[in-house]
């Protein structure tokens, strides 16, 4: 359940995420995806705040590391700047990089990511790589297909399928998600008591 959020802080790099985190003493939950899929939307509809996290149509909106806290200390929610923007400079796209690759490996408290996908979109190389890399690396993670509201009802089934296909695991771990309807909410809330329940915070 979530019943509170508050903005805590944008970071610019990772020496200051450490100094920050060494702040506070719960788990992180991640953020992450292509640029423009709906992460920072993502976040307002969890949190029911249609202005927490700043969202735009133009991609490449967050550029920051944001952290979020939720219900007063019990999980922080991280916001993290998208990949693959391709209007973005060849040093701004190696800065995010930097801060993104970074977050995954200092990060001692991240104990889930939800990964999001654009359902309209077959996974590219980019998001098959978000996904064999938090496999690989054993973090633990949900697929989440964004903008559902897009599309009908039949077409979500099939777009499911496709992603499913791609990123090479069961329809069952996608949720299918629309920060404009709603759906999906419950089922992310859901999952997120499961992973707090089962971290032993
Ligand atoms: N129809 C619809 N539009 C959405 C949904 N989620 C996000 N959008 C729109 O998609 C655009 C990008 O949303 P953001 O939440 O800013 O995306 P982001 O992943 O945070 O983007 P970056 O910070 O640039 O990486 C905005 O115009 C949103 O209004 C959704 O579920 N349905
Ligand atoms: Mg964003």
């Amino acid at each position: 359940m979530i019943r509170s959020a508050k903005f805590i802080k944008s970071l610019a790099d990772l020496k200051t995420y450490k100094t920050e985190s060494a702040n506070y003493d719960c788990p992180e939950i991640c953020i992450a995806g292509r640029s423009n899929v709906g992460k920072s939307s993502f976040i307002n509809m969890l949190t029911g705040r249609k202005k927490l996290a700043k969202t735009s149509s133009t991609p490449g909106r967050t550029r920051l590391l944001n952290l979020f806290d939720i219900n007063d200390g019990e999980f922080i929610l991280v916001d993290l700047p998208g990949y693959g923007y391709a209007k973005a400079s060849k040093a701004e796209i190696e800065k995010w990089s930097r801060l993104t690759d970074g977050y995954f490996t200092e990060t001692e408290k991240l104990i889930h990511t939800f990964a999001l996908v654009d359902i309209r979109h077959e996974p590219n190389a980019l998001d098959k790589q978000m996904i064999s890399y938090l496999y690989n690396a054993g973090r633990p993670f949900t697929i989440a297909a964004t903008k559902a509201d897009k599309l009908s009802r039949a077409q979500q089934d099939r777009a499911r399928r496709t992603i499913a296909g791609a990123l090479k695991v069961g329809v069952d771990n996608i949720i299918l998600t629309s920060a404009e309807t709603g759906q999906g909410r419950d089922e992310i809330i859901k999952r997120i008591d499961q992973i707090i329940e089962t971290s032993g915070v």
